[in-house]
């Protein structure tokens, strides 16, 4: 982390032109879940007090004897002694509460299929599912890896584990046959619940074959069950694969929920960190499920008569929270919807909203300028009357997205939630709150009541007003990561070392005259492309891994569409024949594809004699970063090869011209 990015310039770059300011609709501020600011004061007045009330919304087996342990910081244990299952928070209580005939998810899949499904029938296929993966062995505390298209049952996977007790772990349906093996060997799961395939911009793609490539590698899995979904042929291994259909629908419907502790692990989510080898999320019970529905039931203002749709997808841990846990527990009624924003036309997503009424959408920004390129006559078609309020996830979104989504989605009448958070924090921690806050376009605007955050320089010290530096929380938080699985070290120095007893997230931000906050994207080796979290070395451990390789270097270049690019600056060994570069090129982007996921692939790569270094070796990526960015080179005396920079920068202004 010795390289970290200097964001200060995009600071004076963004806030510069950004004037406008939207203060929360009357009519929504009159019926708002959250609409005393005073919260803010109590929250910070006694953290722990506030958080045991919003623990109270749940339904606790056995009540906690103290709020927050952090006697062992940077290990901290929530609800201490509470007693909850997540799954009985999810289903049974609002049963219990004459709640079964509500409905739970509206589910449309690509090819335009359709289920209603109530938070009973939800409920039966939990417990059939429950005792099903009892049949096959799964006791609690065993991991149990989930790899599944945006189907119902994907949700069922989740409440079935959390019900038993088994943790789970999702792996995107995008990512290639090796991430489902690393994923399988560091948690040691012995079953994978997995489908045939899933439909992606009309056609069947397969997730089944992948799993058969991935336990090749993976010793510890015993059990493979598979759901039908599009009916595509798969190969088989008798006595270790069972179909879904013949060990599932034949279970009862009756299965009593685990009582689980409070810090009993609920699941681990792998996310890129700034090595090669992804980093495994650790979230627990009881403040998870505190933090996701305090977050959900304020920022999202929900209410019994809502139509919520959170368009991520659930391999993602926006899906996590925002689709399976936080909406359930909430009693809410919410729209999935499997496939691709702009499959079969431009209007999808409008359609759906439509047709379903949905009040409120939750998305990542790539997905609006998705739309944008597309034109806003496709939205226009439809009729968008039941929005009332917007949500942003994943980057930042640009000030001209914000004032798109506003104008032609919002019919400029609905407020826009932009949410900072992360797979770490488990739940959103930076956002207005609808009915209290006045939004600035491109502003995450403050830390929400009960949050302490800060920006700080290198020493750690909060920075003034206007200026730029690193973003920090600075209290414990009950949906917060507790570790990174098999690796409490990296969890230490990773998050806590920068600056001791502050948790550095890895982004940079500044506030403006006003207190409010501006993200301004990762200062460390992470990138974000299309909202989705790339590590450089991850990339660069794949493209060296191809025979023809000696050295790569990877950096996120700007980009209008998906926020950053990948540009791969690469070295080859000295006897190498690639032929032909293009077609080089390509091969190389197909390596990556199967090596880590098709998101992966380097939109440019560029081959290079040699690849800047200092004269201890260490490749200087500020500079390439530089290089793509465009940007003026900052100071380059610690360079040992000066020749090498001309040489690329000469070459990315040609490529530049030629594009
Ligand atoms: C929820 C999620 C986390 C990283 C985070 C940021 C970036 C997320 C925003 C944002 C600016 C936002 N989890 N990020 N939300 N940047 N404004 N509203 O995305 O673990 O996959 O990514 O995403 O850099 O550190 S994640």
């Amino acid at each position: 982390m010795s390289d970290l990015k200097d964001v200060s310039k995009d600071f004076v770059e963004v806030v510069k032109y950004e004037e406008r300011e939207f203060a929360p609709p009357a009519d929504f501020v009159a019926r708002a879940n959250m609409a005393d600011p005073a919260v803010y004061h109590r929250a910070a007045a006694d953290p722990e007090a506030f958080w045991a009330e919003q623990a109270e919304h749940l339904h606790w087996f056995q009540k906690w004897d103290q709020v927050l342990d952090w006697s062992d910081a940077p290990h901290a244990k929530w609800f201490v002694n509470g007693k909850l299952n997540v799954a009985y928070n999810c289903l049974d209580r609002h049963i219990e509460a004459g709640k079964g005939n509500k409905v739970a998810f509206y589910f449309e899949g690509e090819p335009g299929d359709q289920r209603v499904i109530t938070y009973q029938e939800l409920k039966d296929q939990v417990c059939q599912l429950a005792n099903a993966l009892t049949e096959l062995n799964v006791v609690k505390g065993d991991r149990v890896v989930i790899y599944m298209p945006m189907i119902p049952e994907l949700v069922v996977s989740l409440l079935a584990c959390a019900r038993i007790g088994a943790p789970h772990t999702v792996v995107f349906g995008g990512f290639s046959a090796d991430a489902v093996r690393d994923r399988i060997n560091d948690s040691t799961a012995e079953i994978v619940i997995t489908a045939d395939g899933g439909f992606r911009r009309g056609a069947p793609s397969g997730l089944k074959v992948n799993v058969d490539e991935a336990v090749k590698g993976a010793p510890t899995i015993e059990k493979v069950l598979v759901y039908k979904r599009t009916g595509q042929d798969v190969d088989w291994v008798e006595g270790r694969d069972f179909w879904w259909n013949d060990v599932v629908d034949r279970q009862s419907t009756e299965h009593e929920a685990e009582p689980m502790d409070s810090e009993d692990l609920l699941y681990l989510l792998y996310t890129s960190g700034t090595t090669g080898k992804p980093k495994g999320i650790v979230h627990t019970t009881g403040g998870y499920l505190v933090g996701t529905t305090y977050t959900h039931r304020n920022v999202f203002d929900i209410k019994d008569d809502d139509v919520y749709w959170c368009a991520a997808d659930i391999g993602w841990v926006t899906g996590h929270s925002y689709i399976c846990y936080a909406p359930l527990a909430n009693g809410a009624t919410s729209v999935m919807y499997e496939g691709t924003p702009t499959y079969p036309a431009p209007d999808r997503w409008w359609d759906i909203i439509e047709r379903y009424k949905v009040s409120i959408l939750y998305c990542a920004p790539t997905a609006i300028r998705a739309h944008m390129k597309e034109g806003h006559q496709h939205a226009d078609k439809h009729d968008l009357s039941s929005l009332r309020l917007l949500g942003s996830v994943g980057e930042p979104i640009n000030p001209e997205a914000w004032m798109w989504y506003h104008r032609h989605i919002g019919q400029e009448h609905c407020p826009i939630v932009d949410t900072w958070w992360q797979t770490e924090t488990g739940g959103i921690m930076i956002s207005p709150v609808p009915g209290l806050t006045t939004t600035k376009p491109g502003s995450a605007t403050f830390p929400l009541p009960g949050i302490e955050a800060d920006v700080v320089d290198e020493q750690g010290n909060s920075v003034p007003l206007g200026h730029a530096g690193f973003l920090v929380i600075k209290k414990p938080w009950p949906s917060m990561l507790r570790t990174l699985y098999n690796d409490d070290q990296r969890y230490i120095d990773t998050y806590w070392g920068k600056f001791g007893n502050m948790y550095f997230a890895g982004d940079g931000a500044a506030r403006d005259e006003d207190g409010y906050y501006w993200l301004l994207g990762r200062v460390d080796d992470v990138m974000n492309v299309s909202g989705h979290r790339l590590s450089t070395a991850e990339i660069e451990s794949a493209l060296v891994s191809h025979d023809l390789v000696a050295e790569a270097a990877v950096v996120g270049q700007p980009d209008e569409l998906t926020g950053e690019a990948i540009f791969a600056f690469v070295t080859l060994k000295n006897r190498a024949h690639p032929g032909d570069e293009r077609d080089f090129g390509q091969e190389l982007r197909n390596h990556v594809a199967k090596k880590i996921s098709p998101i992966a692939k380097p939109k440019r790569i560029m081959f290079t004699p040699d690849l800047p270094k200092t004269r201890s070796g260490k490749i200087m990526r500020r500079l390439l970063r530089d290089i793509a960015s465009g940007h003026a080179l900052g100071d380059t005396t610690s360079l040992a090869n000066q020749d090498v920079v001309n040489q690329i920068q000469d070459a990315t202004t040609s490529a530049a011209q030629d594009e």
